[in-house]
């Protein structure tokens, strides 16, 4: 109900508009009105969002036209007890607004999430060969090292459903769309380099084998069904991609820990006219981490958003997740000595062969408003480019350039999308669109056609010096023909050189996950043509290993496809690409009454210093007394977290505390899990006990006897009192992420 509030009548001004021109009169001089004289900074588009943001706090509730409502829990009736009357505006409203309140799904990559931040160009970036990056691109976002670009960045899963699990076996997506002062730039890409299919003729295929199956509808967010695996059984173009999936690429520890590709072969063009191919590589600055196969299940059921939260979490936090945008640049005489087409998006230009330049970097520092206005209703499209980046003709980016329109469509019923504040471009736009749904532009004059002479033919194009977009005229001429050219064919090569160029552990990883897979697979002979027709022409020791986890003989010849070579290139191991920092770990202090103040304090501020995030763990909430008086709070309980959520644990000292925590199987599940997922646990003093009681395999501790510090695949304990060496220890146990010198199948959690 309303009250007499009088001070709620000052109605805030709403800020002018103006960041995206739309006040500002047309001048006769193209050009001069709009953003492409370099107004940009950072906040631009904050700005710009601003315009529309709302914020009810201290007004009264209205109905959607402005009218104040006096009561919104109660509908109008003909008596007290009586029917509802077709009059009550606001019933009506109030229910249309929630029938219409869901629009489709995306078709792919319907649950993700989302952030906004900057991309900074770097000054003189070290380019071979080059002296500046205008040699290679005329694009104006990376010019001038003082003008930031707003960006927005999606992150998504492909496979799953708008609701499902954020850690399932799945390429991630990681689209971004650069709101430039040349107009939008959406480099659409996913956290793995190369793709499932080699022409976009075959993208509604593939999608229909990995989506739920269609007469039962499961399984959701898998691939581990009979309908993927016979698809993919009869591709051999699949099988680099299935690599790369089988591996911890698929399971990403975070968002921010992903590397993210471009994937398709693009265009670079200079003021010349100049063109140069391009791959685009964003890689991040925490690493690029994986989960495991267990605990990625675990996740799933304890907290389904975990990445989502992640990203809001970190950002929240103050820290600023960032990636440094590489490029690897070739020119097309060089792109035909490769024995690989660079169009066939099943292939990456390997970087022992062209090396990843560092251009610029990205950062995200701002969750969004509101989900459904800025992370649900962002539309990104491949075909948004500007000048001085062009498209080659890879087959599946040429079908992509029409898909991403006509799906907005599907989502918006409208032509307008773009007009959506998210989608705004932050450059001006003049045109003749005039209509269409949900038009929100309101352009005026009576001309909306060219040639004209009414509105001196107004707005005019741009010559390529004004900054018009041309396209590369490269020259194409072919007979039309539908097939699959003959340099698109050598399917096992770099499969087998991502085999190569994995650590043991990773290549045991790849092994247990096609278990996994194909394990759920009910027919036989799919699981045989994954096996000798796919595995075994990558590597014939991967294939055997592969087979006896799966109930199929072992082939007992490598398949004739094989290519017999050794190359390896180190940038694939996810393993060389942790980073010497423990900045943004999440680690779990487990205590109840009675722990040791010293340790707990000591653990906290100096982890924190070295930029982890620390939580006390307890049994249950509350305040957690220390044997010297201290109290800390516990921020999580057995009841609402687990070892999964956490990169690492600390048990300090204190024998009350340590008594407690060893009569707690919650606890004792929280050194056991955190063991068999590889992750750094560290012991002082009496908390040795509780892992001691968890009987940890193999592995040497810190006893009674000994004051001295042990660190061993790690597990980091000490009985003695140099705190700093041991938490020295514990920190460049962190970094390393995960240990895998351990032997975790023995431990029952
Ligand atoms: Fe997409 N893809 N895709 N895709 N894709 C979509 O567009 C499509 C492909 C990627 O966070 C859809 O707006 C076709 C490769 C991302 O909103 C749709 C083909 C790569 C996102 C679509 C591909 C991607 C999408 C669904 C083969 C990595 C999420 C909703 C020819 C380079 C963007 C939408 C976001 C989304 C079509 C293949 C990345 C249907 C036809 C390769 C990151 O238009």
């Amino acid at each position: 109900m309303a009250t007499d509030d009088s001070s709620r009548d000052e109605d805030e001004q709403e800020p002018e508009r103006s960041a995206d021109g739309g006040e500002e009169m047309e001048s006769s001089q193209p050009g001069t009105s709009d953003s492409h004289d370099g107004e940009l900074d950072e906040e631009s588009k904050q700005e710009q969002l601003d315009e529309v943001r709302e914020n009810p706090e201290g007004e009264y509730l209205t109905s959607d036209h402005g009218v104040r409502i006096s009561d919104t829990d109660n509908s109008l009736k003909a008596g007290e007890r009586g029917p509802t009357i077709m009059e009550d505006f606001h019933f009506r409203e109030k229910m249309t607004q929630f029938d219409h309140e869901s629009i489709p799904e995306r078709v792919v990559h319907a649950r993700g999430t989302g952030a906004h931040g900057y991309f900074e160009p770097y000054e003189d970036p070290d380019l071979e060969g080059f002296d500046d990056i205008s040699e290679l691109t005329k694009a104006s976002l990376f010019q001038n090292p003082e003008r930031k670009t707003p960006v927005f960045v999606r992150f998504s899963t492909v496979v799953g459903s708008r609701g499902s699990a954020d850690t399932v076996r799945d390429v991630r997506g990681f689209a971004t769309k650069f709101y430039t002062e040349d107009g939008n730039w959406d480099l659409v890409g996913n956290n793995i380099p190369v793709f499932f299919i080699q022409d976009a003729m075959e993208f509604p295929d593939l999608v229909h084998a990995i989506k739920p199956e269609p007469d039962d509808g499961t399984p959701q967010a898998s691939a581990a069904h009979d309908t993927f695996w016979d698809f993919a059984s009869l591709k051999p173009e699949i099988t680099h991609m299935i690599m790369w999936v089988l591996s911890g690429r698929a399971l990403p520890r975070a968002y921010r820990m992903m590397q993210g590709f471009g994937v398709h072969t693009f265009r670079l063009i200079n003021d010349e006219g100049e063109s140069r191919f391009v791959k685009f590589h964003w890689t991040p600055k925490y690493g690029t981490n994986q989960l495991v196969w267990d605990e990625t299940q675990k996740i799933a059921g304890k907290n389904p958003d975990f990445n989502r939260q992640d990203l809001y979490d970190v950002i929240e936090a103050g820290y600023e997740p960032e990636w440094e945008l590489g490029v690897q640049v070739f020119t097309e005489e060089e792109a035909d000595e490769f024995d690989f087409d660079v169009l066939d998006p099943t292939k990456i230009v390997p970087e022992t062969e062209v090396p990843v330049q560092p251009i610029g970097k990205m950062v995200l520092n701002e969750a969004p408003d509101n989900f459904f206005a800025e992370t649900e209703q962002v539309a990104f499209h491949p075909g948004n480019v500007v000048p001085g980046i062009d498209f080659s003709n890879d087959p599946l980016l040429q079908g992509r350039l029409f898909s991403y329109q006509d799906t907005q469509l599907n989502r918006f019923n409208s032509a307008n999308w773009d007009e959506l504040p998210i989608n705004r471009p932050l450059a001006d736009r003049h045109n003749n669109q005039r209509a269409g749904f949900m038009r929100q532009e309101i352009n005026s004059g009576k001309v909306s056609y060219k040639p004209n002479s009414i509105g001196d033919d107004d707005p005019q194009e741009a010559s390529e010096e004004e900054g018009g977009y041309e396209h590369h005229a490269e020259k194409v001429d072919g007979k039309k023909i539908r097939n699959r050219s003959e340099s698109f064919k050598t399917h096992f090569d770099q499969a087998r050189l991502f085999w190569n160029s994995m650590t043991d552990v990773e290549k045991q990883n790849i092994v247990e996950a096609a278990h996994f897979e194909l394990g759920k697979v009910d027919r036989v002979e799919i699981r045989e043509r994954m096996v000798y027709d796919m595995f075994n022409n990558v590597d014939h020791e991967f294939a055997k290993r592969v087979a006896e986890g799966i109930g199929i003989e072992p082939p007992e010849e490598p398949g004739n496809e094989m290519s017999d070579h050794d190359r390896e290139d180190p940038s694939l191991s996810m393993e060389n690409r942790t980073p010497d920092t423990i900045e943004t770990r999440k680690i779990a202090v487990l205590v109840d009454d009675g722990f040791d103040d010293e340790h707990v304090s000591e653990v906290k501020s100096t982890l924190e210093e070295a930029g982890a995030r620390v939580e006390i763990v307890s049994k249950v909430l509350g305040d957690k007394e220390g044997e010297g008086g201290e109290t800390v709070e516990a921020d999580e309980s057995h009841a609402t977290t687990g070892s999964i959520l956490f990169d690492a644990i600390v048990v300090p000292g204190g024998s009350d505390s340590v008594d407690a925590l060893r009569e707690q199987g919650d606890a004792k599940q929280f050194v056991a899990e955190t063991f068999k997922h590889y992750k750094p646990i560290a012991a002082l003093g009496e908390g040795t006990e509780l892992l001691a009681d968890v009987d940890l395999p193999e592995i040497e501790m810190a006893g009674d006897e000994s004051d001295g510090l042990v660190s061993e695949a790690g597990v980091v304990t000490s009985q003695g009192d140099d705190l700093e060496e041991f938490l020295e220890a514990f920190v460049d146990a962190v970094a390393e992420h995960r240990h895998w010198d351990r032997e975790p199948m023995e431990v029952p959690a």
